[in-house]
């Protein structure tokens, strides 16, 4: 291994305009970089976070100087040491293994794993080598772990998935917001000052077992709520506190109250929306006095929210109303079923497609949104086009040059993908045939971030061939036979979409660390020496305007967008182009933009929206004798998804050292732990051991623990891999696990 203490070099313009590197809000900030300095870091005005920053924006640059940042190709040489090579060297051995491993086991043995971090230009680019060069089917991304479940449940109701389908700041006027399973006073701080009109009008309504920080912002005290009655109503909303997994019996409620107590929009569902019928049937049994013997929630305080959601709705007289999912719903093996009743609720209520209202998914990684739309999807092509539509083969077959039968069909999504690496003969794993021997990675830390991931370092580990191209040794590149060095963020130009479909611009400031090199570069240069003639640009603005011929015609179509184009219009004070925006024709001016979709119809075929009947199961993995504690997983403010990059900052990682499990007083007097002492958390899978945390925040039959750190501190030793049905988004929310002291009472130490 090498480590270098990086001089950072900037590039032309010393100042940029760009964007935070980390997640979907996409806060704007201006980069100065100044000879022999760190980079600068200052907020900029962008609509998203109005000049805020949350804390690791703020400290965003240190990650480019880190001290064992990659700045060579690393090589496992045959004492299994990783050292330095030559480029040449790396992309030979990567060739020459992809060519034998493809000539006895056929293509899809060497499968892609991308990331929704990475550039629309690179996402695309990935896509595109998987299915021209490599000619996989198998390629998939980690936005399966994040957005899999909002989108199905989006594009089987609205005909298309933009996570939000209005711009962020029209959260202001709304009278009430149903937030369920987001924790964005954390994951996205700035956001929080969108909150502050409907927060001043007591009409925030936050599902979450843990009372978090966003559960916070409704006022209501700690303590929790009483049974019976309304109970406690904070002054600015209020806060439910279901037991973990059950939200969709909590929607099936409120829309059972919604239909009980005609709240409904009945012109809005009758002239926008079909299968009410179906649906109405299936909430007619979910009176709250049952919801509440499930999801633990008062029936008092169900009436109290589905009647506040019903006054604000325009059909009401109201200011209007918002019902937003995240990923503390969709994460879950019901997670399209629970974002299809959150849209039910929606639509009952008249919301989508009426300004000022709205259902909205609020996407997590920087390009989330861009990231699955451009092709790094197991079933997906460029424009969001399905790749087993015909139609959609031979337009982007023309738009690369090939024949549009050369294009694989649908590939395995990420956790049966990964299920489907290495391991031979093992229960629930594939047969030898077919299964993949090679993967390259670009963009995901996934040996800390998949589910079970215990069995997911096995799994590679078992690979004949493992790729890994990052910006820092994490433990998954640490497991690779070959390290690829790429730039990052400031060392690039792109774009991004953000978590509202808003397509902007990334800019580079400094030059890229020692010999780390563009995954464009990096994809064309493998191209080459695997015989393709396919052509890959390596100007990132040439690449885009690839991408936008691919997209033309596509639900995400960004055929009248060039970063000429998004310059310009940023030039004059504009902040970004929604999707979709396709190119003019010849005597028309350029296409605006759309901010605000289904104002006239959906993108269906009749045009209207689907309401899909929709019932409760459960949890895969409930708590029982010898597992009787819910685990539920999630974030922190100061680390960044597996913690690759955050804990390289010293300041994030001064402040949060060590993974820890938050546990309810109660719960830790009955099991014999106290504040502060070391913990065991046992499932199916595996354990996991951290610091308990004694707060009365959260459920007393529940453990709260982050998913930021590796090892021996990773929660995703014990999450299961058991995957939604419809979306394949794995449970990483809840799941059963035994929770004791490491340390018996007599002082020694629990023996695994
Ligand atoms: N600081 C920080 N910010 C981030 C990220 C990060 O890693 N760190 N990652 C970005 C990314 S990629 C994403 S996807 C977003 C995620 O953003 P969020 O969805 O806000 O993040 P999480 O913390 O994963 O989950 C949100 C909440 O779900 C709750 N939860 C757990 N189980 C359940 C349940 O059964 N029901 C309900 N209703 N709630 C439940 C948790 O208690 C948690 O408070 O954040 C983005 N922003
Ligand atoms: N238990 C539990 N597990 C979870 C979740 C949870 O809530 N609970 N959330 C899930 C969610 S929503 C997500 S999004 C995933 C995310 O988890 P991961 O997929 O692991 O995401 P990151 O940690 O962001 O990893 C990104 C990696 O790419 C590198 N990188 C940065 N920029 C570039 C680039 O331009 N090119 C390349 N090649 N590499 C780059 C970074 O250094 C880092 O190593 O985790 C999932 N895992
Ligand atoms: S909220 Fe997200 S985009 Fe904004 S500064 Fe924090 S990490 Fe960066
Ligand atoms: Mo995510």
């Amino acid at each position: 291994m090498t480590t270098t203490s990086l001089p950072v070099t900037p590039v032309g313009a010393r100042t940029a305009a760009t964007h935070c590197p980390y997640c979907a809000l996409q806060c704007g900030m201006s980069l100065t970089a100044e000879p022999g300095r760190t980079v600068d870091v200052t907020p900029r005005q962008f609509p998203t976070n109005q000049g805020g920053l949350c804390q690791k924006g703020w400290t965003s640059a240190a990650v480019l100087d880190a001290p064992d940042r990659l700045t060579t190709p690393l090589l496992r040489g045959g004492d299994g040491e990783l050292r330095p090579a030559s480029w040449d060297d790396a992309l030979d051995v990567v060739a020459g293994s992809v060519t034998r491993i493809q000539q006895v086991h056929g293509p899809d043995a060497v499968a892609v794993f991308g990331g929704g971090g990475l550039t629309n230009e690179k996402a695309y680019a990935l896509g595109k080598f998987a299915r021209t060069v490599l000619r996989t089917a198998n390629i998939d991304y980690n936005g399966r772990f994040c957005m899999a479940s909002a989108a199905a449940g989006a594009n089987r109701a609205f005909g298309v998935d933009r996570g939000l389908p209005f711009p962020l700041t029209d959260l202001a006027g709304a009278d009430a917001v149903l937030l369920l399973g987001s924790n964005l006073a954390e994951t996205m701080p700035p956001s929080v000052q969108h909150l502050a009109g409907v927060r001043s009008r007591g009409g925030l309504v936050v599902v979450d077992p843990r009372r978090s920080a966003t559960a916070a912002l409704t006022g209501e005290p700690d303590d929790l709520p009483v049974t019976g009655g309304a109970g406690p109503v904070g002054d600015q909303g209020v806060h439910l506190q279901p037991v973990p997994g059950t939200d969709l019996v909590v929607l099936l409620a409120l829309l059972h109250v919604v239909v009980t107590e005609g709240l409904l929009d009945g012109e809005y569902v009758a002239a926008r929306t079909t299968g009410f019928d179906d649906v109405r049937r299936a909430v007619a049994a979910w009176w709250p006095e049952r919801a509440e013997t499930v999801c633990g929630v008062p029936a008092g305080r169900l009436r109290h929210v589905a009647r506040v959601l019903a006054a604000a709705s325009p059909a009401r007289g109201g200011a209007g109303a918002y019902v937003l999912t995240g990923r503390g719903v969709e994460q879950s093996t019901q997670g399209t079923a629970t974002v299809t009743a959150a849209i039910n609720l929606a639509l009952a209520l008249g919301l989508p497609g009426r300004p000022g209202s709205g259902y909205g998914a609020i996407t997590g990684q920087g390009n989330g949104q861009g990231g699955r739309e451009h092709g790094q999807k197991a079933d997906q092509l460029p424009g969001y086009r399905k790749i087993d539509d015909p139609a959609a083969r031979a337009h982007v077959a023309a738009v690369w040059g090939v024949d549009p039968a050369s294009i694989p069909g649908p590939g395995r999504p990420a956790v049966e993908l990964l299920r489907s690496l290495g391991a031979r003969g093992a229960a629930g794993t594939y047969a030898e045939d077919g299964r993949p021997r090679a993967l390259l990675v670009h963009g995901s830390n996934l040996v800390v971030s998949a589910p079970d991931a215990s069995r997911v370092e096995a799994n590679l580990r078992a690979l004949d061939l493992l790729v890994v191209c990052d910006v820092v040794p994490s433990e998954t590149a640490l497991l690779a036979d070959v390290v690829l060095p790429v730039t990052q963020w400031a060392e690039e130009e792109g774009t991004m979409t953000s978590l509202e479909g808003r397509v902007i611009r990334r800019r580079q400031v400094t030059e890229p660390p020692g010999e780390a090199r563009s995954e464009l570069w990096v994809l064309a240069e493998l191209a080459r020496r695997l015989g393709s003639t396919v052509v890959f640009p390596t100007e990132p603005a040439a690449v885009f305007d690839e991408l936008a011929r691919a997209s033309a015609g596509g639900a995400a179509d960004y055929s009248g967008l060039s970063h000429a184009r998004l310059d310009a219009d940023e030039a004059s004070g504009g902040p970004g182009l929604f999707w979709p925006v396709p190119a003019a024709g010849a005597s028309l001016s350029p296409h605006p933009g759309t901010p605000r979709l289904f104002l006239d119809r959906f993108p269906t075929p009749d045009g209207r929206a689907r309401m899909v009947a929709v019932d409760h199961v459960g949890p895969s993995d409930d708590v029982r004798a010898d597992a009787p504690v819910y685990l539920v997983t999630g974030r922190v403010l100061q680390h960044y998804q597996s913690g690759a990059q955050t804990r390289r900052v010293p300041e994030l990682d001064r402040s949060v050292a060590a993974p820890f499990v938050e546990l309810h007083p109660v719960l830790g007097v009955r099991l014999g732990i106290a504040d502060g002492e070391r913990v065991r958390l046992t499932s199916r899978r595996g354990h996991v051991e951290a610091s308990a945390r004694w707060t009365d925040r959260i459920r007393p039959d529940t453990v709260f623990m982050p998913f930021h750190w590796g090892s021996a501190g990773s929660v995703n030793r014990v999450t299961t891999d058991a995957t939604d049905p419809v979306s394949g988004m794995p449970e990483f929310k809840v799941c059963a696990v035994d929770v004791r002291s490491v340390k018996r009472a007599d002082g020694t130490e629990v023996v695994a």
